[in-house]
């Protein structure tokens, strides 16, 4: 009775679990990969392709970001920083309906996907009518994310945010913040009814938006909620968020979190950009995911993660899209790196002596780190997600490279570099391309006239 879909995937080369392989063969069954063979010819009903890397997890993501991309970078009237920044997209919030929310985040997961991401982590703020009213689903805006999940195809691991307060200490929100406001019962209504809307191996999470938008009694109540599934926090990511702070309750975030609240493996604590020593350690310590976000933080002007410490001390990290400003892979790799160069003022920081080549232990690292804080198993072995990279072989940076120094041909050097990208073991994107890009785009393109008018 079953009716179980299989096919099979040959590449010349393929990072597997335990490190590059040659002439391997991934036989997928129902969107899993079933078997993995190594040193093997293909079948003639086998795709053959260059070489396969695992799908990498973008843990961070505020989709309808993308639409304003490109249009804050002009000089406001007083000093830009974060916090113009957020005005200017508060701004942009009021006017997005369901139906354009869904437009731009399935042009945001598409993008993902063409550069090489296979999940996201959907930081979903977004929840009432513009004026905080309610839907008259709660899960409205929560199920237009799942949707354009399924349009594009990505994985979705779906945090919905508790958002309640405009700063430490149970400020009363702002205006311009109706629409991300919730009280515990409400947020726990939600957070069912989203659960309600997940496609197939979606995973659901929680997010308390930042300890700015929490009193820690919400928090406390809140954890529950989530059982075992992801928790997700802002944290640390701005200096006057630090102060502010320590002005509230004498300690800086990271601190304050890890003492009040059991944080363990289940969490990501994204940005976490400013911390000390002391805090560092007990991140690790903790086994909580550090989600660095470097394109946006380069943008917003947050700041740098003390990443190589942290990594040369064990801790997992993962790599966000967050604002979507830019949506590129390789691009939030190359940036962690490039910043840890350009303040350490030495190369290759975030390699080491075991694993020497920087764009494989930065890829491995945000491979493994990702899962862990989007709540699945990723990498290339049996039983997991066929969620695969291909990398084209036609461009000229690949060329003479094998092993390690493909990844870091294609962090570093390459333009063209992506062929194929399955998830779930369909192929959503061959040749660099989206299959559905040309509707997805249309349909973006009016959502966009209608919010610009
Ligand atoms: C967000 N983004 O929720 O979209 C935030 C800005 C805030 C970043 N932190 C709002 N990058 O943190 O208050
Ligand atoms: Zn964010």
């Amino acid at each position: 009775m079953s009716r179980h879909i299989r096919m099979a995937l040959w590449f010349e080369t393929a990072l597997l679990d335990h490190g590059w392989a040659d002439r391997v063969r991934l036989t997928l069954v129902d969107g899993r990969i079933d078997r993995v063979e190594v040193g093997v010819d293909p079948d003639r009903s086998d795709e053959r392709h260059f070489a396969a890397l695992p799908g990498l997890p973008n843990l961070h993501s505020h989709a309808f970001q993308r639409a304003m991309a490109g249009l804050t970078e002009v000089r406001g009237a007083s000093n830009d920083d974060f916090w113009s920044w957020r005005e200017l997209m508060y701004r942009f919030v009021a006017k997005i309906g369901p139906e354009q929310c869904e437009a731009i985040a399935a042009l945001a997961y598409a993008e993902m996907l063409e550069s090489g991401f296979t999940r996201v982590g959907e930081f979903h703020y977004l929840h009432h009518a513009p004026d905080g009213s309610r839907y008259a689903d709660l899960g409205e805006m929560s199920g237009r994310i799942a949707a354009a999940a399924e349009i594009s195809g990505i994985g979705l691991t779906l945090l919905p945010v508790f958002y309640a307060h405009g700063g430490f200490g149970g400020q009363a929100p702002g205006a311009a913040q109706a629409r991300f406001i919730n009280d515990v019962d409400g947020f726990a209504e939600l957070v069912a009814r989203a659960g309600a809307t997940l496609p197939p191996d979606g995973v659901i999470g929680i997010a308390p938006h930042s300890l700015r938008a929490v009193t820690p009694d919400e928090l406390g109540a809140l954890l529950p909620i989530a059982k075992d599934a992801p928790v997700h926090i802002h944290i640390a990511e701005q200096v006057k968020e630090v102060e502010d702070c320590i002005a509230w309750s004498g300690r800086p975030p990271v601190r304050w979190l890890l003492d009040a609240v059991p944080v363990d493996t289940r969490w990501t604590l994204v940005h976490a950009t400013h911390v000390d020593a002391g805090e560092v350690a007990d991140i690790v310590a903790r086994g909580a995911v550090a989600g660095l976000c470097p394109v946006t933080e380069a943008n917003l002007g947050d700041g740098l993660f003390p990443a190589g410490t942290f990594l040369d001390s064990g801790g997992a990290l993962g790599v966000g899209s967050d604002s979507n400003v830019r949506i590129d892979a390789a691009e939030e790799l190359r940036l962690l790196e490039y910043g840890q160069r350009l303040t350490l003022r030495g190369r290759n920081q975030l390699a080491s002596a075991a694993r020497r080549s920087t764009g494989a232990r930065l890829f491995e690292a945000a491979v493994r780190g990702g899962g862990q804080s989007l709540g699945v198993e990723t990498g290339l072995a049996a039983g997991r997600s066929a969620d695969i990279i291909s990398l084209d072989r036609s461009d000229p940076a690949f060329e003479g490279r094998c092993g390690d120094a493909l990844i870091d041909s294609w962090i570093f050097a390459s333009r063209r570099p992506i062929d194929c990208v399955w998830r779930g073991g369909v192929k959503q994107v061959a040749g660099g391309r989206h299959r559905h890009r040309d509707v997805i785009e249309a349909r973006y393109r009016v959502a966009l006239q209608e919010l610009l008018a």
